[in-house]
């Protein structure tokens, strides 16, 4: 209910007499509906969720505070809504531009009767509530458990692809219903590639290797990143291991509420240029995550959010050397209001794999 309630002072606020949602994770967020075709209509008192034939018994099990309108097919949407607009007024109608097509819009913009107006409600959700915790909690735990599961089972000789799938197949048997995002797997030379997809190259003795993996539990995610050896390792990689485990330490030291979100960017930004690779940290240094995998707010340099209470971030410094590789280290903090709760608890110090056990 907090939920709607902040929605409809967000309609108060600007305006507007409802709101058609197309958004996915907010069609989630307010209905628990996951199916993959359907908007809301969410009225300052009444909510509908539209959907086809194929969807309206999920529909009527998840989204219990809304009533089902069904329709043909995604051409009728508008006769639902024109019979629903005589009913409830519905004069200016929000509708999420950055969400749907341009062809989509002019095509509500042709048969809707309302005023259209292009909003964006994905702040929203930036505040976790002690449920969305809870199962990011455990997506988290799922995630890590499997990580150390796969340590075990990485092999000299495997495809970076292997190690994924060894990875993801064990968070699925876990309880994840997804992975998050494409399992990165980077080895090596590879390393220097920050989003380095894993690939055919083989796992080899002496490299490092970085995983950023998370899965979906219940809706929502988790989102890790470790680099760990195999072997003896170049001594300048570990050096900047040594300055990114810094780095990381340091950026989950100034999270705070009412802190900037660009000075924690700032002040690990800076720590890394002080030694020496500030041109090798190319991306910002964290960000939201939840029923999406990146959200608001982000630690980046633009970012002008104050951190509150309930922001959940990721904390993740990189430093990346074209053919030599690169080492991420992330984990995800939650915001106090006296402090803050690092989500993730795997080990940072460099997990270095004997090459004889491997
Ligand atoms: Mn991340």
């Amino acid at each position: 209910m907090i939920r709607t309630n902040k929605l409809v002072s967000f309609l108060e606020e600007n305006d507007l007499d409802g709101i058609l949602i197309h958004n996915p994770a907010n069609i989630f967020y307010y209905s628990n509906f996951k199916g993959t075709s359907g908007s809301l209509l969410m009225t300052k008192t009444l909510n509908y969720l539209i959907t086809d034939f194929r969807y309206v018994d999920q529909a009527k099990a998840s989204a219990i505070d809304f009533e089902i309108v069904e329709t043909d097919t995604i051409e009728t949407i508008d006769i639902a809504i024109n019979k629903l607009r005589k009913k409830h007024k519905l004069y200016k109608l929000g509708l999420e531009g950055d969400v749907i097509s341009r062809n989509t819009w002019l095509d509500y913009e042709k048969k809707l009767t309302s005023r259209l107006v292009n909003v964006n409600i994905d702040h929203l959700r930036e505040i976790k509530d002690q449920k969305e915790i809870n199962l990011i909690k455990k997506a988290i735990e799922i995630a890590e458990t499997a990580f150390l599961d796969t340590l075990n089972k990485i092999k000299i000789g495997m495809t970076e692809k292997t190690v994924a799938r060894i990875l993801e197949f064990k968070m699925l048997e876990l309880g994840a219903e997804a992975i998050a995002f494409n399992t990165i797997v980077a080895s090596g030379s590879r390393g220097a590639l920050p989003h380095g997809v894993a690939s055919d190259k083989l796992i080899a003795k002496n490299e490092l290797i970085t995983i950023d993996f998370g899965c979906v539990y219940k809706g929502y995610c988790s989102d890790i990143t470790r680099t760990f050896a195999i072997g003896k390792i170049d001594e300048k990689l570990l050096e900047i291991y040594d300055i990114v485990l810094q780095a990381n330490k340091l950026g989950i030291k100034t999270l705070a509420a009412n802190q900037k979100a660009c000075y924690v960017d700032q002040v690990v930004r800076d720590f890394i240029s002080d030694n020496g690779y500030g041109d090798n940290f190319g991306h910002g240094l964290g960000h939201s995550f939840g029923i999406e995998v990146h959200e608001n707010p982000r630690l980046n340099q633009i970012s002008n959010k104050t951190l509150q209470s309930g922001h959940l971030l990721t904390v993740e410094p990189g430093i990346y050397v074209s053919g030599l590789g690169g080492v991420r280290i992330e984990d995800d903090v939650l915001i106090l209001d006296d402090g803050i709760e690092v989500l993730t608890s795997l080990n940072k110090e460099l997990i270095i794999l004997e090459e004889e056990n491997v």
